[in-house]
Formats: C-alpha cells, sequence, structure tokens
C-alpha cells in the first residue's frame, strides 16, 4: 500500500454521483495505483467507464475494503453507516458523501476551500457536506473572515439530479409524456416535478423544516467554524436537470460594500464572479453544469438593514456539491500525508 499512490474504491459507483467521482478521478489524473468501482448486488458485473476503459462493477461485502486506502462513498445513508466503520477499521480512508456521519462531532465536515485543516483529526471517516451547503460556504467563507456573517437566509433551487439518476430520467419522462398528451405518475416525487416547483427536499421534521433545510442550518456553522452564524432556508426543488442555485440574504457585522464583495469572491479560490447586468450576464445553472466553480452574480446592498448584501449562487450540485468536492478531500488528504487510519 502506498498513501502516495492510494487504491480507491467507489462505492455506490453506478450511482449518478459514483459515475461523476470516476470522471472527476480521471479529469484530475487522481494519483491512484487501482480504482475499483463498487455497487449492490444488483449491479455487480456491470460496466463503468473510466480512464478510456471499461471497469466490471464489484459487489460490496463487508470485507471488500481490505488492502484499500482510500473508499469514496456515495450509496444512500444506509450503506454508510453499515460499510464505513468497517472499512475504516479495515485501514481505509472513508469520504462519505452522505448525511450518515455529517454532524457526528467526532467526524470532520471539510469542503477544501473553507476548513481543510478540520481533516488533521480524522479517525478514518470524513464526511462530505450537503451540495447545497457546500456551494453557499464556499461563496460566504472569505465574506465571512472580512466582514464577520452574523445571519443567512437561504432560498434553494435544486436540480433533480441531486436524488439520483431515477429522479433525472422521472423529469426527462414527464416532460416526453406531458409533451405525448399521456397523464404523468409521480415515483422518486410526491408531486409531477416537470413545469413545476415543490417546496419540500427529503422529509420534514416536527419542526415544520425539511431535513434539506436543517442540514443547511446545521452545516453551515459546523464547516465554518463559528456557532454564531444563523441560517434560515427554504429549499425546493425545480424542473432542471443539474445546477443548483440559491438566492442568498446576509447581514454582517462590519459593513461590505457590493464592489467589494465583487473583489474580494473574485480572488478567492474555487469561485468565479459573473456579474454584468447591463450585459444580462449573470450565473444560470445551464452555464454552470459540467463546470468545477461554484459562480456567484447580481451581489447588491440589501437596502432593508446597515449592512446587507443579496447575491446569486450557482453551483454544478453533482460536481462541486458531491463528487469533485470528494475527490478534493481525498487530494487534500494525500498533500497532508493523512491517508492513514491509526
Ligand atoms: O440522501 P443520502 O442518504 O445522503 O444519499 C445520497 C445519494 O445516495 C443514493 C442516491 O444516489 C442519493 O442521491 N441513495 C440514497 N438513498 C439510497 C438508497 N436507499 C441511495 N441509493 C440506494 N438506496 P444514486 O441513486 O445516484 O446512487 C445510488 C448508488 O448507490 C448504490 N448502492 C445502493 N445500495 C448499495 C449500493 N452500493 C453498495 N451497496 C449497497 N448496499 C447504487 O447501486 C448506486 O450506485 P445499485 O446497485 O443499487 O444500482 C442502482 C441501479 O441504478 C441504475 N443506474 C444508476 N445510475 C445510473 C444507472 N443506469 C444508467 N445510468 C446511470 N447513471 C442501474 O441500473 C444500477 O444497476
Ligand atoms: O444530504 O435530493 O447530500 O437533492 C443531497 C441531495 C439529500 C437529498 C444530501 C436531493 C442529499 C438531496
Amino acid at each position: 500500500m502506498s498513501t502516495k499512490n492510494p487504491r480507491v474504491a467507489v462505492v455506490g459507483a453506478t450511482g449518478a454521483v459514483g459515475r461523476e467521482m470516476l470522471k472527476v478521478l480521471e479529469q484530475r489524473v487522481f494519483p491512484a495505483s487501482e480504482v475499483v468501482p463498487f455497487a449492490s448486488a444488483r449491479s455487480a458485473g456491470m460496466k463503468v467507464p473510466y480512464a478510456g476503459d471499461e471497469l466490471s462493477v464489484v459487489e460490496l461485502k463487508e470485507d471488500s475494503f481490505e488492502g484499500f486506502d482510500i473508499a469514496l462513498f456515495s450509496a444512500g445513508g444506509g450503506t454508510s453507516k453499515k460499510f464505513a466503520p468497517l472499512a475504516a477499521k479495515q485501514g481505509c480512508v472513508v469520504v462519505d458523501n452522505s448525511s450518515a456521519w455529517r454532524m457526528d462531532p467526532n467526524i470532520p465536515l471539510v469542503v477544501p476551500e473553507v476548513n481543510p485543516h478540520d481533516l488533521d483529526w480524522h479517525n478514518g471517516i470524513i464526511a462530505n457536506p450537503n451540495c447545497s451547503t457546500i456551494q453557499m460556504v464556499v461563496a460566504l467563507k472569505p465574506i465571512h473572515d472580512e466582514a464577520r456573517i452574523k445571519r443567512i437566509i437561504v432560498s434553494t433551487y435544486q436540480a433533480v439530479s441531486g436524488s439520483g439518476q431515477k429522479a433525472i430520467n422521472e423529469l426527462e419522462t414527464q416532460v416526453s409524456r406531458l409533451f405525448n398528451g399521456k397523464n404523468v405518475v409521480p415515483d422518486v416525487y410526491p408531486h409531477q416535478i416537470a413545469f413545476n416547483c415543490l417546496p419540500h427536499i427529503d422529509d420534514f421534521l416536527d419542526n415544520g423544516y425539511t431535513k434539506e433545510e436543517m442540514k443547511m442550518v446545521n452545516e453551515t456553522t459546523k464547516i465554518m467554524g463559528d456557532d454564531n452564524i444563523k441560517v434560515t432556508a427554504t429549499t425546493v426543488r425545480v424542473p432542471v436537470f443539474f445546477g443548483h442555485s440559491e438566492a442568498l440574504n446576509i447581514e454582517t457585522e462590519e459593513k461590505m460594500s457590493p464592489e467589494e464583495c465583487r473583489t474580494l469572491l473574485a480572488e478567492s479560490p474555487g469561485v468565479t464572479i459573473i456579474d454584468y447586468p447591463e450585459k444580462k450576464a449573470y450565473p444560470m445553472a445551464i452555464d454552470c453544469a459540467g463546470e468545477d466553480d461554484v459562480f456567484v452574480g447580481r451581489i447588491r446592498e440589501d437596502m432593508t438593514i446597515p449592512n446587507g448584501l443579496n447575491m446569486w449562487v450557482v453551483s454544478d450540485n453533482i460536481r462541486k456539491g458531491a463528487a469533485l468536492n470528494t475527490v478534493q478531500i481525498a487530494e487534500t488528504l494525500i498533500e497532508r500525508e493523512l491517508v492513514r487510519v491509526d
């Protein structure tokens, strides 16, 4: 085994995110000595593309991680709960894309542009945050460092790819059936998603919020390392295939002008500014799909409070929101020589 050229397991490799993980590993020339795709028994033997080749999917079993250094998981919370501790026990560091471990105080929750130092205290499992949270904190961390964010009000416009390949197929099928005058029967979502907006992502909780909304509230303070930031969220599913969009309203301790904010974000890692109203230029999901950065535009003053800003933030939820961030965490682990389970 080598920590510079790790053997990598991709768990959930047939899913929308798993396939993108393989693509990102290839595109970034990740220094793996070997990459092996795992999924459930029903996908064993299926071929998935990687590095100009086709890899054969292997059924995930309890002893699968023997001889692996890093495992990238995206197979749902249940799979992560069961298999991530087994992997860590077998000496394989897990970067997990599910919500299973994110709020565990013994598990770092990491966005490499924001809190890479939290990787230093990992115990074999590292959690990759929720997609909507990732793009928000990449845009807001530089502002928080300069002006101290007190409160965030966020409304999201989330693509169907967040709920996996089945949901991508569902939107496609519904659009096509409706155009052909046929009825639609919702399956993944509780209601028709074609030509509609659903203010409902993940399950409802007793407090009236959805789990997705509470992920944005709780994960943000953990990643930013500041419990004083107040977050309130409304998360909405829209009929878009790839790319989550977010309207952010923030209140800061210190004043920051829209111009200062643009200049600051333009030089921040992982952020691209598209903010030219005179040219009708702003970030849009259709342009951001397939890109790596978090795109920010429509930066303007909130004129109802002394220190407030509004902005529009878009990113590819399957890339920066999931697969890319996971691979960046693995790259940072290698850089910092942290591919070790003690
Ligand atoms: O909300 P969470 O918990 O944080 O989860 C986030 C993501 O996890 C997945 C889902 O992604 C979601 O977006 N997920 C969540 N809950 C799940 C659940 N209860 C769940 N997945 C399964 N069960 P997804 O749908 O894009 O990817 C799911 C991947 O996880 C693999 N998997 C599931 N159970 C597993 C497991 N892997 C190992 N062990 C287990 N016990 C799953 O593999 C998939 O890779 P699979 O064998 O179940 O294959 C699913 C079949 O779907 C088809 N398919 C999928 N993607 C594509 C595709 N076909 C064509 N193109 C594609 N891109 C194939 O037919 C495949 O066989
Ligand atoms: O917690 O359906 O990472 O868009 C992210 C995608 C939960 C579901 C998570 C979706 C998931 C969400």
